[in-house]
């Protein structure tokens, strides 16, 4: 592994509060320090194209053409596509934009074509303009599954068909289980440079357990030389977008930064919560895992890149505790 890639950083995201970390981190480190590893569970094939929701977000993110206020898809978007397909009887629930749309062709062609989806997302990051290492977690399917009160559902058939309304019961990573984890997250793992490992403020259950399920990752996490933080996704008893909160709930957790703590367990060194969760800090400190008090929501890039250097900074005071 002597041509590795050897980030100071690994960042694990999933959707949209990961990717607008991860827009903070490409801020304040330089490419030659950052990998970015992307959760593939969302992954589907629709239409017969290969969709990567949460790599196109942060890709989108990073290059400047996300829809900020959708949270999904690129800014300027038309839909002629959909409007096309409705004429048609097709199935419209997953809302494709034409502009989005050449993202899911090119990649589909790509696969079809035998490449791997890290050299697709490596290619797609270089065309979109993004200068930061962004890879799947896997080049293996690992698709995530939800049982519900209405029974097994794939994951966007719960969360964008049913729009997560079934009650959540349990999740299911036997695909990420048996994924072998690409191979930049295996290298950035064994980073001899890697000072600090953080887990961005997306969804805990559905975002960032899939990447910790992949084979072999959790035991590397667990033997790890640097330090493990989080971001809280969740402030003042709520998620800062989306159904986190709900499905905390759901599946028994308390909804605050404590259930975050209590989730990801002895893997967290450290805790960046916000400062409407300040009375925490105690209880949070009581676990062993240290915390990280300041402001998390981010509306603008001044606040992604704060967020960003807050987390390195406090990382950098932390050791893995083992
Ligand atoms: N989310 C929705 O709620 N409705 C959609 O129609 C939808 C379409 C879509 C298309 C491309 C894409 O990359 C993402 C899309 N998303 C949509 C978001 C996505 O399904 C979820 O937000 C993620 O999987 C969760 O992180």
């Amino acid at each position: 592994m002597s041509d590795a890639f050897q980030p100071k950083v690994l960042a694990l995201a999933g959707g949209v509060g990961g990717a607008k970390l991860c827009v903070g981190l490409s801020k304040v480190l330089g490419a030659d320090e950052l990998q970015i590893v992307v959760n593939t569970g969302d992954d589907f094939w629709h239409l017969g194209l290969a969709i990567s929701p949460d790599v196109d977000s942060v890709l989108y993110a990073l290059a400047g053409l996300n829809d900020a206020e959708r949270g999904w898809g690129r800014a300027g978007e038309t839909w002629n596509f959909m409007a096309a397909l409705e004429k048609l009887g097709a199935p419209t629930w997953f809302k494709l934009g034409d502009l989005d749309l050449a993202t899911h062709v090119w990649r589909t062609e790509r696969l079809l074509q035998a490449d791997t989806l890290s050299d697709v997302t490596a290619e797609l990051a270089r065309r979109l303009g993004v200068a930061r290492r962004v890879a799947p977690m896997s080049d293996d399917a690992a698709a995530t599954m939800v049982d519900t009160d209405e029974g097994r559902l794939t994951f966007q058939d719960y969360f964008v068909a049913r729009q997560c309304r079934p009650r959540l019961l349990r999740l299911h990573f036997e695909e990420a289980s048996i994924a072998e984890p690409a191979n930049a997250l295996v290298e950035a793992l064994h980073s001899p440079e890697l000072q600090a490992i953080v887990l961005c403020p997306s969804n805990p259950f559905v975002s960032i357990a899939p990447i910790l399920a992949l084979a072999g990752v959790r035991s590397v996490l667990e033997q790890r030389r640097a330090p493990l933080v989080a971001v809280s996704p969740i402030v003042g008893g709520q998620a800062i977008k989306g159904p986190a909160a709900k499905m905390m709930a759901e599946l028994g957790a308390e909804v605050s930064p404590l259930g975050i703590v209590r989730h990801y367990g002895t893997l967290l060194d450290g805790l960046v919560i916000d400062t409407q969760d300040a009375r925490l800090q105690r209880d949070i400190e009581a676990t062993g895992c240290k915390v990280q008090v300041c402001d998390t929501i981010m509306r603008n890039e001044a606040d992604k890149t704060a967020l960003a250097q807050a987390t390195l900074d406090f990382a950098a005071t932390l050791r893995p505790r083992r």
